[in-house]
């Protein structure tokens, strides 16, 4: 497994693994899937109740400075993984229906630091790393792999894309669940052949219809992203996804109990396509949304009791985040932006998902470990690409000099350690590719758009086609809106940020 051991001696190893062996907390990172900092009642939204996410945020650390990496999925859920800045590889933007694993195998993960520290490892969710070797990708009706468990999961049970990509079935274990091999599974970005029907020839029989994209094969009476054929058998309906996830993730943690164990479970809400269980349809009044909102808090709630039921509550470290920021119409006419009255997704700050603004990345993020943190709210910087190497302090397992090049060490911070700093500085990058880049260091924040295609793309909504300036100052302090650009006023300052922005970008690593 990886070179993860070699620099250790083995007597250092096991008095590592002696001293530490009855202090290490199982974990379990619940992410969601374009989750808002304003969505969450904890957090200050009012427009519905999310009891199970105040209920956690009132028994941990509740962070106001919490962020992903990114404002999309694939690169958040990358550099979650490997503790490096997605924008530093290649090929991490949103993945394809069939896009190979973007994350190497010789790459060291969060998972595999755990594995060496003698942790039993599991994914149950959503993936969207993509499956499979580069140039082939997966093999849909064989072994799919490279995947999680080349990676450092034990387990993993995935829906592969995201729901409102193809297919829609489950991997368990490397393999398509349910699959009949007389009715193999085909997917493919172009029309198969045939009479195939699709959200265009088909649209009136949609249950939901799409506003953009979103418009190839059709199943349950919602069309996706892409085309497949083949594999009945297997398909799941988008309504039962959060059940299943919490059924499989009760069971693990059951069946892992007596071990530390370490549990990635991604959900899918609120993501599009926005079909949540029947129970929750149209229980908070504000449209499918928002009710896959109360469904995500269910999911936590869910996890919480497990814990209970086991006696588990004081040996676990939960953390809750999300994996960008939130996104009203995403392809689908589902009447979010309708139905939203006053509510404010993205709580106090500008743009959401695809921007480079606060609201793109500044999202929930709770720690609660019953017992050891003590229930608080912080302002330190923590960022889901710190896990790995908080974690790996957390539980003295040490990090190789080439890994985890963007992670910091923040565990003091998470915990509630007295005087302990999160982050002096975090850069947010949209889907990569861009060159769209959000540069914090302490309350001061630069906005840099690197191309000219860059500066007049939808960077939020109201900006649609109007051209912006490359470089903008805020000061989040007093101007956490981002409302003041302060780049005129403050060029001193502004070539200071610019100048380090383009040094840490360059540098390849920014952990010490
Ligand atoms: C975009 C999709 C959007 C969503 C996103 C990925 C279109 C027009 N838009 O390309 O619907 O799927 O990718 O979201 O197709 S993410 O949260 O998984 O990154
Ligand atoms: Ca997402």
């Amino acid at each position: 497994m990886k070179s993860l051991l070699l620099p250790l001696s083995l007597p250092l190893l096991l008095s590592f693994s002696v001293s530490l062996a009855a202090e290490k907390p199982n974990v379990i990172i619940i992410m969601a899937d374009d989750l808002g900092f304003g969505d969450v009642s904890a957090y200050g939204g009012t427009s519905f109740p999310t009891p199970n996410l105040d209920r956690l945020a009132a028994e941990g650390r509740r962070f106001t400075s919490g962020y992903t990496t990114a404002s999309t999925c694939t690169p958040t859920r990358y550099s979650f993984l490997t503790g490096s800045y997605a924008f530093r590889r290649k090929g991490t933007g949103i993945a394809p229906p069939n896009g190979h694993m973007v994350v190497p195998p010789d790459a060291v993960t969060i998972a595999d630091l755990a594995k060496t520290a003698g942790y039993t490892t599991a994914v149950i969710g959503k993936w969207h790393l993509g499956l499979g070797a580069e140039g082939r990708g997966p093999d849909w009706n064989g072994v799919i792999a490279p995947g999680p468990r080349e990676i450092g999961f034990d387990y993993n049970f995935l829906l592969p894309t995201t729901n409102d990509r193809v297919p829609q079935v489950y991997v368990e274990n490397d393999r398509v669940l349910n699959l009949d091999p007389k009715d193999p599974l085909w997917v493919g970005d172009k029309a198969p052949a045939g009479d195939h029907p699709t959200g265009i020839s088909h649209r009136s029989t949609l249950k939901m219809d799409w506003s953009h994209g979103h418009n190839a094969t059709i199943h349950n009476g919602i069309s996706r992203i892409g085309f497949y054929t083949g594999g009945h058998a297997a398909r799941f309906r988008d309504e039962d996804l959060a059940d299943t996830w919490a059924k499989k993730s009760d069971t693990w943690i059951e069946a892992h109990r007596a071990a530390p164990f370490f549990l990635f479970l991604a959900s899918h809400d609120p993501h599009v396509p926005r079909m949540p269980h029947e129970r929750f349809q149209g229980k908070s009044g504000l449209g499918f949304r928002a009710d896959a909102i109360l469904q995500f808090d269910w999911q936590v709630g869910e996890v919480m009791k497990t814990l209970d039921r086991l006696g588990l509550a004081e040996k676990t470290l939960i953390i809750v985040c999300s994996d960008n920021g939130p996104v009203m119409d995403d392809g689908y006419q589902d009447s979010a932006l309708e139905k939203l009255g006053h509510h404010r997704a993205g709580g106090p700050f500008r743009g959401g998902k695809y921007s480079v603004f606060e609201g793109g990345t500044r999202t929930p993020f709770i720690a609660r470990w019953k017992g050891t943190i003590q229930p608080a709210v912080s302002d330190e910087i923590v960022s889901t690409i710190d896990l790995a190497a908080s974690f790996a302090a957390l539980i003295g397992t040490p990090l190789p000099e080439g890994a985890c090049l963007d992670s910091i060490d923040v565990s003091g911070a998470l915990l509630g350690r007295p005087g302990a700093r999160g982050r002096e500085h975090l850069v947010q990058q949209d889907n990569g590719g861009t060159g769209n880049y959000g540069f914090r260091v302490g309350p001061w924040k630069l906005v840099r758009y690197d191309t000219k295609s860059a500066r007049n793309v939808v960077v939020e909504k109201t900006l649609a086609n109007t051209p912006v300036p490359q470089f903008q100052l805020f000061d989040l302090a007093t101007d956490p809106g981002e409302q003041h650009d302060l780049a005129a006023a403050q060029p001193g300052r502004l070539e200071q940020m610019k100048s380090r922005l383009a040094t840490l970008i360059a540098a390849g690593r920014t952990r010490p």
